[in-house]
């Protein structure tokens, strides 16, 4: 198996997406428009192909010496700090974890449904095409819920990040991540400063803090999880290649102006990616497999590893590194994973944003972020640059 391959495993074919993605009336006549757009750009830019494949992204860290590393990481010789992740390990026991997964699905259904942080467009857009589970309504729930709170400033945890984050950390969002039977993976992707569909980049770290390291992810399995049953996957150490993070916030801010770097056919897949198509893992692999096109060995220096995880395990990564989940292969079973996203005060939160947006079936939708709170786990905040309870 290529490593293309082997990265893809599971991910059905863009093309099979494609072929199925059926464009109404008033869709095919936009997406006439478009293409005719990104012709134009492409006579007026002249751009092509070879420009993207100069395009050399490195991350602060690999550019720099381990000496240097270490200065913005706090020590070099983590596993952490040197290849991104640290393996699972285990914060509570399996049947307190299997109590607290059956405890927040019941919240699904009362608490976190009624009270929660988006607003009544995005949870309509969202139930109206059956999508509006705990991964929607149990975003940023560790602000009210202290069942969350408390597993996510578990010391076990905070002692793990210290090394990298320092003893002054905060909580800036935390999430679920359920997976039913027979459903897709998470497709590959990476972020340093969490731009998703915002306007801006949520995370604003300090010059002295490497982007990659300025925010760590712990995701703690609340149920088994393996291959066949949704385990998370990760290339260590693939946080010093920045590209895929670079060109999707490229496309993200104008989809026309990229388009135009490539044939007709790409070009029109890339319409459909980034304006019809929901959620964005779908925008993730197109992302994905234009790298491959462009540099035949995109990632091949690394491995892939298969985070199989026994329910009450977390490991903790750095989301520049390339990650992403199988699908669940298990008509009757669930997976479900609570992620905390860390950071230190230093970091600017949301800065000057009031509202940000969220992708849903009915395209990008704003909310407002008047509830949203960063959350001290541990040391105290020396900077007070964010709203923190
Ligand atoms: O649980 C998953 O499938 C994806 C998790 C993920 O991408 C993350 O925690 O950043
Ligand atoms: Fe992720």
């Amino acid at each position: 198996m290529t490593f293309r391959e082997k990265m893809l495993v599971g991910f059905q074919k863009l093309d099979i997406y494609f072929e199925t993605l059926d464009l109404d009336k008033g869709q095919k006549a936009q997406k006439d428009d478009l293409m005719s757009e990104s012709a134009d750009y492409k006579k007026r830019f002249k751009s092509n192909l070879k420009d993207l494949q100069d395009l050399v992204v490195k991350t602060e860290a690999a550019r720099k010496d381990s000496r240097v590393l270490a200065a913005f990481t706090n020590s070099n010789d983590s596993q952490l700090s040197q290849a991104g992740y640290r393996s699972p390990f285990k914060v509570i026991s399996e049947g307190q974890a299997l109590e607290l997964k059956d405890s927040f699905c019941q919240l699904h259904e009362t608490k976190f449904s009624d009270q929660h942080f988006f607003n009544s467009a995005i949870k309509d857009s969202l139930a109206s095409k059956g999508l509006w589970n705990i991964n929607f309504s149990g975003l940023f729930q560790a602000i009210r819920e202290p069942q969350i709170l408390n597993l996510l400033k578990d010391r076990r945890i905070t002692n793990e990040l210290a090394p990298v984050l320092g003893e002054d950390q905060i909580i800036w969002r935390s999430q679920f991540f359920e997976k039913r039977g027979l459903s897709t993976g998470t497709f590959w992707h990476q972020t340093s400063t969490f731009q998703e569909n915002s306007k801006k980049p949520k995370l604003l770290p300090p010059s002295h803090l490497a982007d990659e390291f300025a925010q760590l992810t712990v995701w703690v399995a609340l149920t088994d999880t393996d291959k066949a049953t949704g385990c998370l996957r990760i290339i260590p150490e693939s946080f010093k290649d920045q590209k895929m993070e670079v060109l999707f916030n490229l496309i993200s801010s104008n989809p026309l102006y990229i388009s135009s770097f490539l044939n007709e056919e790409d070009a029109s897949n890339l319409i459909d990616c980034f304006y019809f198509s929901a959620g964005n893992f779908i925008k993730a692999q197109f992302v994905v497999e234009l790298l491959f096109d462009l540099f035949p060995n995109y990632m091949e220096a690394n491995e892939i590893v298969d985070l199989e995880m026994k329910a009450g395990e977390a490991v903790i990564f750095s989301s520049m590194n390339m990650h992403a989940s199988y699908g669940m292969q298990q008509h009757d079973s669930y997976r479900l994973a609570l992620a905390g996203r860390y950071t230190t005060p230093e970091v600017k939160v949301y800065q000057n944003q009031d509202s940000d947006y969220f992708a849903t079936p009915d395209g990008n939708m704003e909310f407002g972020l008047e509830e949203i709170r960063c959350l001290q786990v541990r040391g105290t905040d020396k900077f007070q640059f964010n709203r923190t309870i």
